[in-house]
């Protein structure tokens, strides 16, 4: 399971945390949502066999939100593969 916040301008109100979190909660492969209003960022755990990130994005972008960046994965990976 991978976990990556992304940063996302445009949500302003409990209905952008509630549309993001359904849009990203309802594709396969993606386990959890939590979403951050007061600090712009999105947390998502996914499957990276079923679902990328790129496609998360797609999604949130679709909602009309701007994905400005992402930050390091929060799992202690070494990054050797
Ligand atoms: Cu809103």
């Amino acid at each position: 399971m991978e976990q990556n916040s992304l940063l996302v301008k445009g949500m302003s109100c409990a209905h952008c945390v509630k549309s993001i979190q359904e849009s990203v909660g309802a594709l396969e492969g993606v386990q959890s949502v939590n979403v951050y209003l007061q600090d712009e960022k999105v947390d998502v755990e996914y499957n990276a066999q079923k679902v990328s990130l790129v496609k998360v994005k797609e999604v949130i972008e679709e909602q009309g939100y701007d994905v400005t960046g992402e930050l390091e994965s929060s799992s202690s990976s070494c990054g050797c593969n």
